[in-house]
């Protein structure tokens, strides 16, 4: 008998990790909903069944707040409170959501939504049209555009800022360490990590790290999720979450269009956005977007690869600069393929610590795209195959060592499975 497909294996994860309404990014290790997890997933979930993937992004809707966030975490009240740290009771939504609404955390997570909306449109237009998906997505993902937009300006410049590194989504870069340095870390005997019931040690945050995550996002519920600068002991400018807004705001346009509505406005945001980035980010000497420190006005991470990320806007003045630094020693992307997460040649620069160096699937697909769209057709094609071949080699697995394509983390992660199926998929 022949061994299954590289896309049949990756849409046995999917299904795997299916729970009904939406995917866990992982059965042990993340067993919730992720905010940006979910939208990967329905890139990948389309090729499978476009009905399951436009779910995936309703079901995340379905716990928006009423200021327009989008949590990072949706709990699954069919899992252990318990079986992932911090969990429903540590969070409180239901002190600001009420009761009958589901439990969440209070962070939010990198705005890819609406480009994965527009994406799972375009598989399937008869039965997204039908369904009515995108009117009834559409005023959702414009309240979540407009909490950030209008409750994460931190610094008053036109970029969103982050309150906590989970927000991120690269959680313990060592872009963060400067701002994380001043956070009092709750002491570890005061809580009980999960993670490292399924993850190696070796491959996580530390436990000091760990504690400051936890301040701070104690902090931020017991101040009932305020988003008032001061009152934020790390409060950064990111580049890579208003690179995806500016991304997501051109999938807008195009949904405005599909819709019957004004994509005028879209088409302003990503201009705004761009421009912004452009002015207030980019820095010529090293070629890349760091992300700033509202509280110093410090430069945080020429390091990390989010700041070559900004190539998913469409039109980026800066893109030759992006594509250098992205070939250049310090990613040497023409020749591994995979995107290190962080400079290679870095002291800080780690093989397998989670967004300490390892390469990620979907940091690669968003290059891919970022790639394509400034023309670099054949640097993105040396990135497909790339993670196709690591995906080949080490499975679905989360992330992967970018100089040897060995595998870490999570076995069966979904995001991974997610973007190896669409890259699979001619565009
Ligand atoms: C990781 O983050 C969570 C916290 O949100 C964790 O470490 O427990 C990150 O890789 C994040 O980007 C991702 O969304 C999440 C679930 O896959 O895991």
């Amino acid at each position: 008998m022949r061994a299954p497909t590289l896309g049949a294996r990756a849409t046995g994860v999917l299904l795997a990790n299916w729970r009904g309404q939406s995917t866990v990014p992982a059965a042990d290790l993340y067993p919730h909903q992720w905010s940006w997890d979910s939208a990967f997933v329905a890139l990948g979930l389309r090729h499978v069944s476009a009905r399951r993937a436009q779910r995936e992004l309703e079901s995340l809707f379905g716990a928006q707040w009423t200021d327009g966030r989008v949590p990072h975490i949706v709990f699954d009240p069919a899992s252990s409170p318990r079986a992932y740290f911090p969990g429903p009771d540590f969070w409180r939504s239901a002190d600001v959501t009420g009761r009958h609404r589901p439990a969440t955390s209070g962070l939010v997570q990198p705005p890819v939504h609406a480009l994965a909306a527009w994406e799972t449109f375009r598989a399937d237009p008869a039965t997204a049209r039908r369904r009515g998906f995108l009117p009834r997505l559409y005023p959702r993902l414009r309240a979540w555009h407009r909490y950030l937009t209008e409750r994460r300006d931190l610094g008053g410049t036109g970029l969103v800022g982050i309150v906590h590194p989970w927000e991120s989504g690269m959680d313990n870069s060592p872009a963060w360490d400067g701002p994380l340095s001043r956070v009092p870390p709750v002491p570890a005997r005061e809580f009980r990590r999960r993670d490292l019931d399924h993850a190696s040690a070796t491959e996580r945050p530390t436990d000091l790290d760990y504690g400051r995550y936890v301040r701070l996002a104690a902090d931020y519920r017991d101040s009932g999720y305020s988003d008032r600068p001061e009152r934020h002991s790390f409060a950064v400018e990111d580049p890579l979450t208003t690179a995806l807004l500016a991304a997501a705001e051109d999938a807008m346009a195009a949904i405005a269009t599909e819709i019957g509505a004004d994509p005028g406005p879209h088409r302003r945001e990503v201009d705004r956005l761009r421009a912004a980035l452009v002015d207030e980010l980019f820095d010529p000497a090293t070629g890349t977007f760091p992300a700033r420190d509202v509280h110093t006005g410090a430069a945080l991470g020429y390091g990390s690869v989010a700041g070559i990320v900004p190539l998913v806007v469409p039109g980026l003045p800066v893109a030759d600069a992006l594509l250098a630094t992205a070939t250049g020693p310090r990613f040497r992307l023409a020749e591994l393929g995979l995107p290190a997460s962080f400079d290679l040649t870095d002291e800080r620069f780690d093989t397998s610590r989670y967004w300490r160096g390892p390469a990620w699937f979907n940091i690669g697909w968003l290059l891919c795209r970022g790639l394509r769209e400034h023309g670099a057709i054949g640097l993105a094609g040396t990135v497909r195959g790339a993670l196709l071949r690591a995906a080949e080699r080490a499975g679905f697995r989360e992330y992967v060592d970018p100089l040897s394509g060995q595998g870490h983390g999570a076995k069966d992660f979904s995001w991974t499975a997610a973007v190896i199926l669409d890259l699979l998929h001619p565009t």
